[in-house]
């Protein structure tokens, strides 16, 4: 695909983070066949038939190498990788001069468009001069690529050094306090030798945005929403409004759970928020992996997916090591790597299995081939999990490093939405291939994650059966509610963060401070020591490094539950929202073929309202499908003294939810030494 509206399409380094452009034939090697100047007399039409062949062509090489360089982190391939965003970006900045003279011109409104989603191609806008253009994407690979062979090596020591996937695995299930503390800290250790790449970074794509006439990158990004820049930050803090209370809620429940787990000194920290090692997830945006000690009544139906696929994965393994025959630690670790590529194959035709269930195609042949399943032994990769259209033609794979466990086995949905996503707007012309804006693209596979309800994982044998009771329905809530609810506040301050560092709000000797207090005032975490200017924790966020633009998974959250509403209303249901699942449903099915056909060919909000009857963005389907966890939650806090005071971050407190009785808004918090960071 062309990459989400605002980030990816021409300049894949960095921009795309799960979506990128790629491949076609090797006759068409980039820039062959690329002018650097318009034909004289050139109309506006003629233009952007000339952009719809143009980009096609420049978009090949640019995915080629960038793939390489996220599947075989290493110099030579991250300075390709660098040379091919560079000829992208040079030739969208003489798009973008080529386009001036249609500036005020009466125009088909299609070809209007084309032009206006041009200024608005990639995140990161190149500065006019070639020499900036070229240091400009040589940090972009190099952030990227430090970022995908990050490694921590306890005490330095070089013999014992751990990836992202081994640190994450530590907060998904050690419970140790100490051993989740130093997982943690060891990889936020990672990114700080990136901060002095990033501020240049971030001082160069400022100078491209300004060039291109915004006040700043950050008022770029904003602009990709059919709508006002300046009206996006109000419009998300009204939708921000809607979910708080009940964050709050799953906040104050979560808490009292961290606490009967760790004692009351250790589950809160200062002010109480949740100690940032604690909530099973790296950036504290998913609680889904703390079930173990949060689910709300570990009796009722079973809901152990992670358990269900670690079986398959144990014998999936055992099968190969038989097949394998010899006892020699080769042929092992083979069948120990066929066991987990077996596994991941059948996550993945599990998922493919759900969009065939609704009409879409199977997935094409070279999908199967070319996917990165698996972490491979021999090289370094990208490891964060993302999806690609090469060619625009249906070369589209992913790259991920699968793991047996649940959260995978949805990111797997939320992939192939890209992918479909992809592989059905393919028909529009090049500039149009995109979501109809990037929180659309984020949204598709994340719907069928909430399609996926407790009936549908036990009809697929993951989960045993299932009876209907009040317990199991909060659990099935919780166990959403974990993933979905928890994130909101963190898909929307990371992107807070960038704005000021954009707009120079958030200075370089500030940026993790702020980071940290973004992080009090949203989401209620704390880091429990300081982390003072020689950390560059945001760096340690994947988004960061490779500059995808976050807040489309905020907006991702909100619509997901609107297209589920309305996929569901289509396929005839009509009993509580949280029960329903279109799995096979052609009505329901028609409905995503068509807004997923449309691409970015339209405003975002005729789509929406194509697909649900509302132009608005709106979190009221998300409160309603939680309704009965939220009541729940109301009940079980009583007594609870909830909310937050973000101690010492200077970020304003999080009242105490207003069923929460008489508590003060925060729990008195011991006075911890002054830090200098964050708390
Ligand atoms: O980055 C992703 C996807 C690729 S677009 C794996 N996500 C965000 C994240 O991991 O931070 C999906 C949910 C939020
Ligand atoms: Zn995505």
């Amino acid at each position: 695909m062309l990459a989400t509206a605002l980030s990816t399409a021409l300049l894949s380094v960095g921009l795309a983070g799960c979506e990128r452009v790629q491949s076609a034939d090797e006759k068409t090697a980039a820039g062959a066949a690329i002018a650097e100047t318009a034909p004289e007399g050139e109309t506006a039409d003629q233009f952007v038939a000339r952009l719809d062949k143009e980009m096609r062509e420049i978009y090949l090489e640019q995915n080629y190498a960038q793939w390489t360089a996220s599947t075989n982190i290493n110099g030579d391939t991250e300075f390709l990788a660098a040379k091919a965003n560079e000829r992208g970006l040079l030739q969208l900045n003489r798009w973008i001069e080529q386009a001036k003279k249609y500036e005020g011109q009466n125009l088909k409104p299609e070809t209007a468009r084309a032009l206006k989603l041009l200024k608005l191609m990639t995140s990161m806008p190149a500065p006019k001069d070639p020499a900036k253009v070229s240091e400009l994407t040589k940090i972009v690979a190099k952030l990227e690529g430090a970022y995908g062979a990050g490694k921590y090596c306890k005490d330095g020591d070089t013999t014992n050094c751990r990836e992202l996937g081994d640190l994450e695995d530590v907060l998904r299930s050690n419970r140790n306090y100490d051993e989740q503390l130093d997982a943690m800290n060891g990889w936020y250790a990672t990114s700080v030798p990136s901060k002095k790449d990033y501020t240049r970074f971030v001082e160069l794509v400022n100078e491209g945005a300004k060039e291109m006439g915004f006040a700043d990158a950050g008022e770029m990004w904003r602009s990709g929403y059919d709508m006002p820049a300046n009206e996006v930050g109000p419009e998300v803090d009204r939708l921000w409004a809607q979910l708080k209370p009940m964050y709050e809620q799953l906040h104050c429940y979560v808490g009292a759970k961290l606490d009967e787990k760790y004692g009351k000194d250790k589950g809160h920290t200062a002010g109480g928020m949740l100690p940032a090692h604690l909530t099973g997830n790296m950036w504290q945006q998913d609680w889904g992996n703390l079930w173990d000690i949060a689910a709300p009544y570990p009796n009722a139906s079973p809901l152990d997916i992670n358990g269900a696929l670690k079986a398959i994965e144990d014998r999936n393994i055992a099968d190969a090591l038989v097949k394998a025959g010899g006892s020699a630690p080769d042929s092992q670790n083979d069948a120990f790597q066929a066991g987990k590529l077996t596994t991941a194959k059948q996550m993945f035709e599990r998922a493919e299995n759900f969009y065939t269930s609704l009409g879409q195609p199977k997935l094409p042949a070279s999908f199967w081939e070319k996917t990165q399943f698996i972490k491979p032994r021999d090289r370094d990769v990208v490891c964060h999990a993302s999806a690609w259209d090469l060619d625009m033609k249906g070369d589209v794979r992913i790259k991920m490093c699968t793991k047996a466990n649940e959260e995978d086995f949805t990111t797997i949905y939320h992939e192939l939405g890209h992918i479909y996503y992809d592989l059905n707007y393919n028909p529009q012309p090049a500039y149009f291939q995109n979501g109809a804006n990037d929180g659309f693209h984020e949204a598709i596979g994340d719907t069928m994650v909430l399609a996926m309800t407790p009936k549908y994982l036990n009809s697929i044998g993951l989960v045993g059966a299932q009876t209907e009771s009040q317990e199991s329905l909060i659990n099935s809530q919780m166990r959403m509610a974990l993933a979905k609810v928890a994130f909101v506040p963190f898909g929307l301050m990371i992107d807070k963060w960038r704005w000021g560092v954009f707009d120079g709000s958030i200075k370089p000797a500030e940026y993790n401070s702020a980071w940290w207090k973004l992080k009090a005032e949203y989401q209620g975490v704390a880091p429990v020591a300081a982390r003072g200017e020689e950390f560059f924790d945001a760096g340690a966020k994947y988004h960061v490094p490779a500059n995808t633009p976050y807040l489309r998974y905020f907006m991702a959250h909100v619509l997901q539950f609107q297209f589920y509403k309305a996929m569901c209303d289509a396929s005839g249901y009509t009993g509580p929202l949280n029960e329903c699942s279109f799995y096979g449903n052609a009505a329901a099915g028609q409905k995503l073929t068509t807004m997923l056909s449309r691409g970015a060919s339209q405003p975002w909000q005729q789509t929406l309202k194509e697909m649900t009857g509302s132009e608005k963005l709106d979190a009221a389907p998300m409160v309603e499908y939680f309704k009965p966890l939220n009541d729940w939650l109301k009940t079980q806090n009583a007594g609870r003294s909830c909310g937050w005071t973000a101690a010492g971050t200077g970020a304003p407190a999080a009242p105490a939810p207003a069923a929460a009785p008489a508590a003060p808004a925060a729990t008195p918090a011991p006075q911890e030494p002054a830090k200098p960071a964050n708390t």
